[in-house]
């Protein structure tokens, strides 16, 4: 069996981060263990939340693990929230890589064009010298403006993408994979790029009229779920996309929606059918 490592926060209530990535993990067959950052009363989209940071915690945790001699096929960093985790995230991976793992970042830190309330430009510029230390990153495009310099649009051309994507690998990540990329009304998905190879891949569906809070968590627990399950990144994505966009779908149809999260957990049906096609 293969096991994931993720660290992120806890968000209690709000179907993010931690509470997310466990279950989809677990339900893809692989073992999910944690390194929970900070526990929040709900994620910081909420007007008010509670914090308790959990940087302390990193490095014993670590220690313990490394005397174990424990050992992840991979290592996952979701919402981190200071600097100085960031740095201790760097530490981390070279703690713990090895010849085959895969050690892949969410730089989850911003959409729509904006950075999320905690974070600020300098933070952004951080978080991309993490992203420069991994195998596969998986920003979306705000997230990767951010980190690339490159100007915030949301109305784009294929060079555009393929621009930031070739930036972003030139910071250091061997494959770089773009959310929501959508080139025409009524469509979007997720356009990625094998510095490796030279290789572009893009895989396009059909988008739902609305955006949920969440579903970059969702996109990348059940990528590194599908990869760390044997399978090739550019399979990994469609599952991913197919399975985010099925979680959306469900919300849609949903009355009694909560507006914090997509109805996740009514799609694992669903996914796992994806697995086993
Ligand atoms: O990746 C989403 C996320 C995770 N964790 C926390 C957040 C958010 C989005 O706002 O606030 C604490």
């Amino acid at each position: 069996m293969k096991r994931i490592i993720t660290v992120q926060d806890i968000s209690c209530v709000g179907k993010c981060s931690l509470t997310v990535a466990l279950p989809i993990i677990s339900a893809m067959g692989v073992e999910a263990a944690i390194l929970p950052t900070a526990v929040l009363s709900t994620h910081t989209m909420f007007s008010e939340f509670t914090c308790k940071d959990l940087t302390d915690q990193i490095e014993p945790i670590a220690e313990h693990w490394k005397k174990e001699n424990l050992s992840f096929d991979a290592v996952y960093t979701g919402y981190l929230g200071s600097f100085e985790q960031i740095d201790l995230m760097k530490k981390f991976f070279e703690d713990f890589k090895t010849e085959s793992n895969i050690l892949f970042v969410d730089p989850a830190m911003a959409d729509n064009g904006k950075l999320y309330p905690a974070f600020d430009e300098a933070f952004a510029k951080h978080m991309a010298t993490l992203c420069g230390k991994a195998d596969i990153i998986v920003p979306n495009i705000t997230e990767a403006a951010f980190m690339t310099d490159m100007e915030y649009k949301s109305e784009y051309d294929e060079a555009y993408v393929k621009e930031m994507l070739i930036k972003l690998c030139d910071l250091g990540a061997k494959i770089s994979i773009l959310t929501g990329v959508g080139f025409e009304e009524g469509k979007t998905g997720v356009m990625g790029y094998d510095s490796t190879t030279g290789e572009f891949h893009y895989y396009e569906h059909d988008k739902l009229p609305v955006s949920f809070h969440g579903t970059g968590d969702i996109f990348s627990s059940t990528c590194v779920g599908a990869i760390s399950n044997g399978m090739d990144w550019k399979d990994a994505v469609k599952v991913a996309a197919d399975y985010t966009a099925e979680c959306i779908r469900l919300t849609l149809e949903d009355p009694a929606k909560p507006w914090y999260g997509v109805n996740f957990e009514q799609a694992i049906p669903y996914l796992l059918g994806l697995m086993n096609k």
